[in-house]
């Protein structure tokens, strides 16, 4: 197949997904066009006779006063999909990937551009991630345009159950959505023992102090502060450190809730990181305090690693970490309660040997790339026929 991906190039969930399930199916065979403004972060993957890359330019002239990027984007896709006669387009992320691509099939369906009879056709497939229907999708000069795109689509899948149901009941998006749960390349996400893992555990925890790690972009409904705070509650009764990877808007506030809370000497602001799998390597606990959250892509990441999960119960994490089994779940802003579960799992080795068994055994029967690329496959096929 010819597949044209869209999605957005930086870090973020929506944009690792789509990098690494167009990494899999070139793999496989496929010949993938991702099409973004600027490279993906994680396509770092060398040559590639499958992969290529089309950049969006975005034309200004003065009276532009904003960036007229959804334009571009669908002139863009119409270029790759005549140039590379691509079969379909997946949309990563609604807001204005689907848009997009509808205008572009639009285009290409018209006559007018091509002059003569045109058999090339284009179907669209757009993924929802989360916030383009929880968050951004709900601003009234997004709405209308999100919902028809998403309605227009050929195809619509959520990476959770929990995301289909929202999308369907708060929109009434009469589509049918595919439920496809995000995945993981376990040959990258697994728990490795080397010297560099030696120096890090040597240097966090000097004196065996157990380590937490949170990791995210930093936005307010992350709740890194939440993290701070059921990391306070933990410190006060065990030798333990916080290591937060990630920036974003929330990052100042949260060092300063460090200091005031007095834990600023046990809590490490690492910042954007390209690999984790190190540090994941070394840790005890993964925190997801969200207040929102479609799936959890950095917790599954953490679990394929053997890390327990402490999270919050919001969106579809209790779909990915299950109370009891792979860590423990609480109400959202209950940091008492998840500091609580922190203290039970770290303080017993053996429960805590099962639920790291746990993690990593649902990370792999569940959510692998080997387990969910080929639901992509056979759902591009089931569009396609139709
Ligand atoms: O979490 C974010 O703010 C980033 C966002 C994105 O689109 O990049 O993540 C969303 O998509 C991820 C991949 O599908 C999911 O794992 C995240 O749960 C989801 N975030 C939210 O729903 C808040």
């Amino acid at each position: 197949m010819k597949i044209g991906i869209l999605c957005y190039p930086t870090y973020g969930g929506s944009g690792v997904v789509a990098t690494e399930l167009g990494i899999e199916l070139a793999s496989r065979g496929h010949q993938v066009h991702f099409i973004s403004y600027s490279m993906p972060m994680r396509l770092n993957t060398g040559f590639s006779d499958n992969i290529f890359f089309h950049k969006v330019e975005n034309a200004s002239y003065p009276l532009f006063d904003f960036p007229l990027y959804s334009l571009s984007l669908a002139s863009k896709i119409v270029e790759v999909a005549k140039f590379n006669g691509l079969d379909l387009v997946h949309a990563h992320y609604a807001i204005p990937h689907a848009t997009s691509a509808y205008l572009a099939r639009e285009i290409i369906k018209s006559e007018v551009l091509n002059k003569k009879k045109n058999n090339h056709n284009i179907k669209i497939i757009t993924t929802l991630h989360g916030t383009d229907i929880t968050l951004t999708g709900l601003e009234i000069s997004f709405l209308p345009t999100m919902k028809f795109s998403v309605q227009q689509s050929d195809g619509v899948t959520a990476v959770s159950e929990f995301l289909k149901i929202k999308s369907q009941s708060q929109y009434e998006i009469t589509k049918d959505i595919r439920v496809i749960p995000n995945f993981i390349n376990l040959e990258i996400y697994k728990k490795i023992s080397n010297r560099e893992t030696d120096c890090l555990k040597e240097k966090f925890s000097k004196n065996g102090e157990k380590i937490l790690v949170h990791t995210s972009n930093f936005r307010g409904l992350k709740r890194v502060d939440d993290a701070i705070r059921i990391f306070r509650i933990i410190r006060d009764k065990i030798p333990a450190k916080l290591l937060l990877i990630g920036d974003g808007p929330d990052r100042s506030k949260c060092e300063y809730l460090a200091k005031d809370l007095g834990v600023a000497d046990d809590v490490k602001f690492y910042g954007e990181q390209e690999s984790i799998t190190e540090i994941l390597s070394v840790a005890d606990l993964f925190l997801m305090p969200s207040q929102s959250e479609s799936f959890g892509l950095s917790a599954l990441e953490a679990m394929a690693c053997g890390v327990p999960v402490v999270s919050s119960n919001a969106g579809g994490l209790p779909e990915l970490n299950l109370h009891g089994e792979t860590g423990y779940i609480a109400e959202i802003g209950d940091v008492n309660k998840m500091a609580d579960y922190a203290l039970k799992l770290l303080d017993d080795p053996n429960i805590y040997k099962i639920f790291s068994e746990n993690a990593l055994e649902r990370a792999t029967s569940l959510f692998s790339a080997e387990k969910i690329i080929p639901r992509y496959e056979k759902y591009y096929e089931e569009i396609l026929s139709k």
